[in-house]
């Protein structure tokens, strides 16, 4: 363990005060920093911030002015801006859905004995259930391999919706089909939204919106969700755990290697090897006391949750894991990861590892990761980690000395099960919401917001997630985190049960009775599909449609286009989102409509954009209030 103490909470001004530290070193080596580069790239292109520049065909670039109203091909200011919208949603559902389907393939590879096993085969006979298939008197990697291949098909299935749509109340399934979103096979929809915004096809709003959605419905309800459930199966379904959280997690005298990105297939690996008594007493050769391994980003969120794994820190602060000059290795996989990390590297002794096909960067060492030689792979870089330790430059180690204390691993499975314990509520083998539905009803909780997504250098690193989660919890609003936001409050301390503390009356008592904190770890970016699963539960546990309950979705400091097709699907999905950074729609006044006000008629729920968090938070409580008046209670 490290030798730093823990603090119980940590304010946003000492967090900067260590990155200022790290960024004279990042000066001292001639270092470049996205502190800088932002600078650079400042002011941003008016066009491109309003998204009213199209360059899907080679006639232009276009650019809408007052002067030049409409595109060559003659495509107004609305038109552009959705098919803009439209293509970044599906960036996102298909980076999101892709990461699910690589999982589900790593499914289909396990085996006994093997690098991949099936850890949770209670969760996969659900799942099998669920899809008939058979699961009386059969080997568990036959019904695995069975239910990979069904998930694997949902990908590209000619006919038919998505599989797991069926999990939502019935009165939201039948909004879905009305408003004509119901995902079809999940490529389908990256592929249509592609289709539909090449040159010469769609450039009314209302369809592209529509479409919109739908893409997102395709990634949170389809690729997402099976990247969820495949990896609780392969990796084991979340459950409570203690965790450290903030850079201190970095140890001065152990070999740090850093896992970064998305797919737990990778960093799995990474971690169990990291453990291998060989490997540990090489590391003692090279003159290290151990191995620690620590994410960052949503790796971090699933190699906390699962093993307890230190989280040390979240998207911006990926640079500073290296200008620590204590990171051995930065192994990274795919999504969020800056291609900066590889000149970075080399203003220090640090690998930066690149791993998969589809992440390849200048500066890396890459080592192929394959699921079929998972081990071999992972041995090799934990084994590169462990022998650069010999070449760390003592004079340039600074390891902030920031550390808290994080529970972690809310899944929705394990949330039930708290409230189990304390009601004795339990009905069936996965539990029911009805405490918490209790609890809001009588107004002990005045209802919950899921604060997710990621930091965005537009605004102050974390301000945002960490002043709306305290003002949430302080009016007895429960939160559910995931992503780089669930880290922002793991850093601040507020993932840990002291942050009780901070709570009105009603939400400190349920803490106290249930033993959980007031803001709940619930995983990664692609984990905000059990957020969806929690809501339909609470829905349908509750008699009402989603879009009812006192629930609302948050994306402060947002910036990947994974992002604008989670905000699709959680307002498709009848939650209230919003943003605190705007999707590059300000240009097209139709779409602001449709976005901000009319899909509500379609769906229930619509966004906010608001860039005052103070004045943010004031609406989200507002908004929970308003449906808790519509709902008498
Ligand atoms: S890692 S998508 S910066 S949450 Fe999932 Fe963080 Fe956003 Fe990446």
């Amino acid at each position: 363990m490290s030798d730093m103490n823990t603090s119980t909470f940590i304010t946003l001004e000492e967090m900067e005060a260590a990155t200022d530290a790290l960024l004279e070193t990042a000066k001292k080596v001639g270092a470049d920093t996205w502190q800088q580069r932002a600078k650079n790239q400042t002011p941003h292109c008016k066009f491109g911030e309003e998204g009213i520049c199209c360059r899907i065909c080679t006639m232009g670039p276009c650019r809408i002015t007052p002067k030049a109203p409409r595109g060559i091909c003659g495509c107004d200011r609305d038109g552009i801006v959705a098919r803009n919208y439209l293509r970044f949603t599906a960036g996102g559902a298909a980076t999101h859905s892709d990461h699910g389907r690589n999982i589900t393939h790593v499914l289909y590879l396990s085996k006994e004995g093997g690098d991949y096993q099936v850890k949770d085969p209670e969760k996969l006979i659900r799942i099998a259930k669920e899809w008939d298939v058979e699961t009386e008197g059969r080997d568990i990697y036959d019904i695995a391999h069975e239910v990979a291949e069904i998930g694997l098909m949902e990908y590209g299935k000619p006919f038919g919706t998505q599989r797991f749509l069926k999990r939502a109340p019935e009165v939201r399934q039948k909004v879905w089909h009305d408003a004509g979103i119901e995902p079809r096979a999940i490529d389908r929809e990256v592929s249509q939204s592609m289709h539909m915004t090449h040159m010469g096809c769609s450039s009314l709003p209302e369809a592209l919106v529509r479409q919109s959605l739908r893409a997102g419905m395709s990634d949170g309800w389809g690729g997402s969700m099976m990247g969820t459930e495949m990896s609780d199966v392969l990796f084991g379904t979340p459950k409570p755990v203690d965790t450290n959280a903030n850079l201190g997690v970095m140890e001065k005298d152990m070999v740090n290697i850093i896992v970064h990105g998305h797919d737990p297939s990778l960093s799995e690996m990474v971690v169990f090897y990291s453990q291998d008594p060989e490997m540990v007493a090489l590391a003692k050769e090279m003159g290290a006391k151990g191995i620690n391994v620590a994410g960052v980003c949503c790796t971090a969120n699933e190699v906390a949750m699962r093993h307890g794994i230190p989280m040390a820190g979240n998207f911006l602060q990926q640079e500073n894991v290296v200008l620590t000059g204590a990171c051995e290795a930065i192994v990274v996989d795919v999504q969020c990861i800056f291609p900066a990390l590889g000149p970075l590297s080399k203003c220090f002794h640090t690998k930066f590892i690149t791993t998969s096909p589809i992440a390849q960067m200048p500066d890396s060492d890459y080592l192929e990761f394959n699921e079929a030689t998972a081990g071999a792979n992972a041995r090799k870089i934990v084994e590169t980690a462990v022998r650069n330790f010999k070449n760390r430059k003592p004079e340039l180690v600074n390891i902030p000395n920031l550390k808290t204390n994080a529970t972690v691993g809310y899944s929705v499975e394990a949330i039930k099960k708290c409230l189990d314990g304390v009601t004795n509520s339990h009905v069936d083998e996965v539990g029911t919401t009805k405490p918490l539905i209790d609890c809001i009803k009588s107004g002990v909780l005045r209802g919950a917001v899921a604060l997710v997504g990621c930091n965005n250098p537009r605004v102050r690193h974390d301000y945002s997630h960490i002043e709306l989660m305290k003002k949430m919890i302080a009016n007895d609003i429960i939160c559910i985190v995931s992503g780089c936001s669930a880290q922002a409050a793991a850093k601040a301390g507020l993932l840990s049960k002291e942050a009780k503390n901070l709570c009105g009356e009603g939400l400190k008592r349920v803490c106290e009775l249930v033993d959980i904190p007031p803001i709940l770890h619930m995983g990664s970016c692609v984990d905000i599909s059990r957020m969806m699963i929690l809501a339909s539960d609470i829905a349908k546990d509750w008699n009402v449609d989603i879009c009812d309950v006192p629930v609302i979705g948050c994306a402060p400091e947002y910036m990947s286009e994974k992002a604008v097709s989670i905000g699709n699907y959680v307002v498709a999905t009848g939650i209230d989102t919003f943003l605190g950074i705007d999707p590059y729609t300000k240009g097209g006044p139709q779409v602001v409509k449709l976005l901000q006000g009319d899909i509500k008629d379609w769906v229930g729920a619509n966004f906010t954009v608001e860039l005052d968090m103070e004045k943010m938070g004031d609406m989200m409580i507002e908004r929970i209030e308003e449906k808790r008046k519509a709902l008498n209670i």
